[in-house]
């Protein structure tokens, strides 16, 4: 067992593991590097031997206790057919989607069009020390729709003409994609992944109404999944605020990671039977270091005596300095 996984399934609260969402990715100098001779993002997931390679560049340079598989969530709706261009300062944009075409997908293809991603897992885990997890991860149903269906009309509003328009058609993926994103998680954990992560980035914007049958029900299918093959599963619902606790009763994963917007001392009371993971705002990293350190200290202190895994409320802006989260991670491994 490593550190994160003793400290999921076991509830182990005597130490804190660390690392971070996107700690492989943009703030990097030795990323931007590779990124900068690699210009197709869809390819260079693609290239195991890169990826295996980005992986672990903050491995390499942080003690971190998990290695996280560099690779996206839309690798999945671009296996299932769909193409997939990331434009600088726009995002990621998807071709219109199919539901012929999503239909006709057959689970071998779809295996075999992610076989890189496999094989990087491979090669990453013969290259990691043994002490440390390697986390897969996918997105959740809802967020892939959200990116499949271009239901976005700015960075936080969806189109909810779009959305009711296109009703019908999400249903029926809703159901579907579950099957091929359980294939995703068996195919990575078998390349030596040994915890899954679930990326609902988007469950904040969920109308109420919908929130059972978007998001709740989607993750619950996924979680059991994972939970019948014995693989510790963390649950990222952003942005739903206190129906975190619905969420928790409902789902009930094996660790819950805050997001930003979470108060550490509401989830400590509130969402005391589980495992805990992340909270703190990525954009404290841009203030001074006392002001960071006493940021980290109020998680720590909330989660004193609780099974509680370090990391940010969403993923490391790319703007970070690499120094900073360096003391950031001392900080938590000296805290006693
Ligand atoms: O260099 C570049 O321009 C590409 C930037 C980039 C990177 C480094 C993208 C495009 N994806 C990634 C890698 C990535 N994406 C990882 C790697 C592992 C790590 O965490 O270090 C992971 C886990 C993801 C997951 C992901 N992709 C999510 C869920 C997590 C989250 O941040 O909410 C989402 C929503 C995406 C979509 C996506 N991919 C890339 C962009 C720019 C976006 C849009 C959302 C965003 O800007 O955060």
């Amino acid at each position: 067992m490593t550190k994160l996984t003793n400290c999921i399934l076991n509830k182990d609260p005597s130490c804190v593991p660390v690392w971070f969402m996107r700690q492989a990715g943009r703030y990097l100098p030795e990323f931007r590097n590779i990124r900068s001779k690699n210009k197709n993002f869809i390819k260079l997931c693609l290239n195991s031997n890169l990826s295996s390679k980005i992986t672990l560049q903050p491995m390499e340079r942080f003690r971190l206790d998990a290695a996280i598989i560099f690779s996206d969530i839309l690798m999945v709706p671009y296996s299932l057919g769909q193409k997939v261009k990331f434009e600088k300062n726009i995002g990621p944009k998807l071709s219109l989607f199919n539901l012929k075409n999503f239909q006709s997908n057959k689970k071998k293809d779809f295996t075999g069009k992610l076989r890189p991603v496999y094989e990087a897992i491979k090669k990453t885990r013969k290259n990691l020390n043994k002490e440390k997890s390697l986390i897969s991860f996918i997105g959740a149903p809802w967020t892939l729709i959200v990116y499949m269906f271009g239901l976005k009309k700015d960075k936080n509003t969806i189109d909810i003409n779009k959305l009711k328009k296109s009703e019908s058609d999400i249903k029926i993926v809703l159901e579907k994609i579950v099957d091929f994103l359980c294939v995703h998680i068996d195919n990575q954990i078998k390349a030596g992944a040994d915890t899954v992560q679930i990326f609902d980035s988007w469950a904040g914007l969920i109308p109420q109404e919908n929130l059972f049958n978007y998001c709740y029900k989607p993750n619950k299918k996924i979680v059991d999944f994972c939970k019948q093959k014995k693989i510790p599963v963390i649950c990222f619902p952003k942005g739903i605020k206190k129906k975190y606790l619905e969420f928790a009763k409902i789902v009930n994963p094996d660790c819950l990671s805050l997001d930003y917007e979470i108060n550490p001392n509401w989830a400590r009371t509130n969402l005391n039977n589980y495992c805990l993971q992340g909270g703190l705002d990525p954009k404290i990293l841009f203030e001074k270091e006392d002001v960071i350190f006493r940021a980290v200290d109020k998680y720590l202190n909330a989660f004193k005596g609780h099974p509680y895994i370090f990391n940010l409320g969403h993923g490391l802006l790319p703007e970070t300095n690499p120094e900073v989260l360096q003391k950031l991670i001392d900080r938590v491994n000296n805290f006693k």
